[in-house]
């Protein structure tokens, strides 16, 4: 391999990285959607939850007002949080994503909640669902499904 090939090779490899990088992250607006999951479910279980990081590049504040997904009868924020010694889980109406800031759904803390599934999750299954926000809009993002364990709350 002379010197020419070796750099198109480079060139070649780095722009499959960079598709790559672009694929793993979705975007609307102002707004990046990062690490989606959901748990697969254990048996017998209708109900689940879902977890992602949203990054609002943006110098307004926006708001995640709903989210839906087909397998689900209805998919609802929840906030959990400490009550004295008690873990407490509650239903939230919207979730604020601050200007050039970001919020993070995880398992202790906001999720979302997938009530009333018609299917069990399995371990490595992608599910698309669909986020909507107050400015950015609808986008469609897809959670890749784990095992995670244990769900003690739920
Ligand atoms: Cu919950």
């Amino acid at each position: 391999m002379n010197i020419f090939k070796l750099n198109q090779f480079f060139i070649l490899i780095l722009s499959l990285l960079v598709m790559t990088i672009a694929h793993a992250q979705t975007k609307v607006g102002n707004l990046q959607i990062v690490k989606p999951s959901a748990r697969a479910t254990a048996p017998g279980q209708s109900i689940s939850s879902a977890y992602l990081t949203i990054e609002n590049k943006g110098p307004t504040t926006d708001r995640l007002v709903a989210v839906s997904f087909a397998r689900a009868k209805e998919v609802q924020l929840h906030e959990m949080k400490m009550d004295g010694d008690k873990m407490m889980m509650r239903q939230i109406q919207g979730l604020e994503i601050p200007a050039n800031g970001s919020v993070e759904l995880k398992p202790g803390g906001y999720h979302l909640m997938l009530m009333g599934l018609d299917s069990a999750i399995k371990d490595g299954e992608q599910l698309k669902m669909t986020l909507q926000f107050e400015k950015a809009g609808k986008v469609d993002v897809v959670f890749p499904s784990q095992a995670l364990g244990g769900m003690k709350m739920h």
